[in-house]
């Protein structure tokens, strides 16, 4: 039996990637942070009390910015394979906390790696990276590839160009199975709240169904290679399955607008918005309403109103330096991974929008027994 290591489990992909791999018939063990409250909502399915025999899901504490609890962990795993996902991935958060991104996302990967090799696992361990489309950065040109050069625009890119780079110095310098998955943005029901698409679609639900005015929104022009999580972390194993340790981009191909996403998750409530205005007083307005939809997904008919603006800008969710233009070319992992996606936007974003409709449902219960429900708008 195949023995993984995941680091950054209880986070959107390292909960795909275990149940993936617990299919498989792996060992996981993952690596989760102590935080004072519960933090593992996204693996809870996959938990089994550890008294009972048999259990194939570990968790044990860490941080990647401790190289003793790192190394122990391997040491005492021996894993035939490490999945490096933890990371302060919040690219915005960043150019808040650029120095503990710095060592996460950058030193983190160096700590795995020396440790592999201080413990004489370099011919047995392999090593997968997060590397990241944010590499881009500037545009130098599109789409994308694995020979596109870097030019990274923020804190998390820099530190993640640290990890790339180590990376592909240790497999050189000391023949180590080592692979940079360079994905795209890559989305699901469980991504993370205060990313775009999953900000998106907890608002289009809550506004469908009067629990929120308006979406407040940064740069609506931004554009985004945008592919499912459930896809993409099928990738990620492919590429520790290969004879040769190489680097891969994973994409869709397509491109879209932060804007024509809000579109598509409003449309899916069969709410047609219209955007006017530039820059910060760009807004998106009600301009149709199919009601017999409204009716069908039992939203809130009152609430919603021909004319009514929905979606606002504020610029507090400008970033200093923005990454405009996101599209890969992913021919090389379709060809030598022989990788397919299976969602494309639309599938994505109807997959989003109606688990969230689901959770907001929820929420309305809760705030008509007279509870409290959270509402960060972040
Ligand atoms: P998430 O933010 O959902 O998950 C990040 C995980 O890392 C969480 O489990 C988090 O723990 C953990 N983590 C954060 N800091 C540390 C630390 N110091 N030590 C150990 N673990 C830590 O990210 P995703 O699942 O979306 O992404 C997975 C990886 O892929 C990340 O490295 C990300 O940068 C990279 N990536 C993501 C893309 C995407 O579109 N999703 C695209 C390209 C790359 P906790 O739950 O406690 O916060
Ligand atoms: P990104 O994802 O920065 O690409 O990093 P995010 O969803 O945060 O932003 C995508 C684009 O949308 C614009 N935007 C907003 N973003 C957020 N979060 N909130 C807003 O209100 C908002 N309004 C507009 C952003 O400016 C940006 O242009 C993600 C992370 O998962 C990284 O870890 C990963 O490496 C990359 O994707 C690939």
């Amino acid at each position: 039996m195949k023995k993984a290591l995941i680091t950054g489990i209880t986070g959107q992909d390292g909960a795909y990637l275990a149940e993936f791999l617990l299919k498989k018939g792996y060992e996981v063990h993952g690596i989760k942070r102590r935080s004072s409250s519960f933090n593992t909502d996204r693996i809870d399915h996959l938990y089994h009390d550890p008294h009972e025999s048999g259990v194939k899901l570990q968790l044990h504490y860490g941080d990647l910015t401790d190289a003793m609890n790192l190394t122990r962990l391997i040491q005492e795993i021996q894993p035939d394979e490490i999945y490096n996902l933890g990371a302060q991935s919040h690219v915005k958060v960043s150019f808040d906390s650029p120095e503990y991104t710095a060592n996460a996302d950058g030193l983190g990967v160096l700590r795995i790696l020396e440790a592999i090799r201080l413990l004489g696992l370099t011919h047995k361990t392999r090593l997968y990276q997060a590397s990241t489309s944010e590499l881009y950065g500037l545009v130098q040109h599109v789409p994308q590839s694995e020979t596109t050069p870097f030019y990274p625009r923020s804190p998390y890119a820099v530190a993640k160009l640290y990890g790339y780079w180590i990376i592909v110095n240790y497999r050189e310098a000391y023949q180590m199975y080592a692979c940079n998955g360079i994905l795209f943005n890559h989305e699901s029901p469980i991504r993370g709240e205060t990313f775009v698409t999953r900000k998106i679609t907890r608002a289009v639900a809550k506004i469908g169904l009067g629990l929120q005015d308006c979406l407040y929104i940064g740069n609506l022009s931004a554009q985004r290679d945008w592919g499912h999580a459930k896809d993409y972390i099928v990738a990620m194993w492919l590429m520790l399955q290969q004879d040769k340790p190489e680097d891969y981009v994973i994409a869709t191909g397509v491109t879209t607008t932060v804007r024509e996403f809000i579109k598509m998750a409003f449309g899916e409530l069969g709410i047609d918005i219209e955007f006017s205005g530039k820059d910060e007083n760009e807004r998106g307005v009600i301009i149709d309403i199919d009601q017999q939809k409204i009716e069908e997904l039992g939203l809130n008919a009152d609430a919603l109103k021909f004319g009514q603006t929905i979606v606002k800008v504020d610029p507090k969710y400008f970033r200093p330096t923005e990454v405009d233009l996101l599209i890969g070319d992913p021919s090389k992992a379709k060809k030598q991974l022989g990788w397919e996606p299976g969602y494309d936007l639309q599938a994505l974003v109807t997959d989003m929008v109606h688990s969230d409709l689901h959770l907001a449902k929820k929420d309305e219960h809760m705030k008509k027994g007279g509870f409290k429900t959270l509402n960060y708008f972040e």
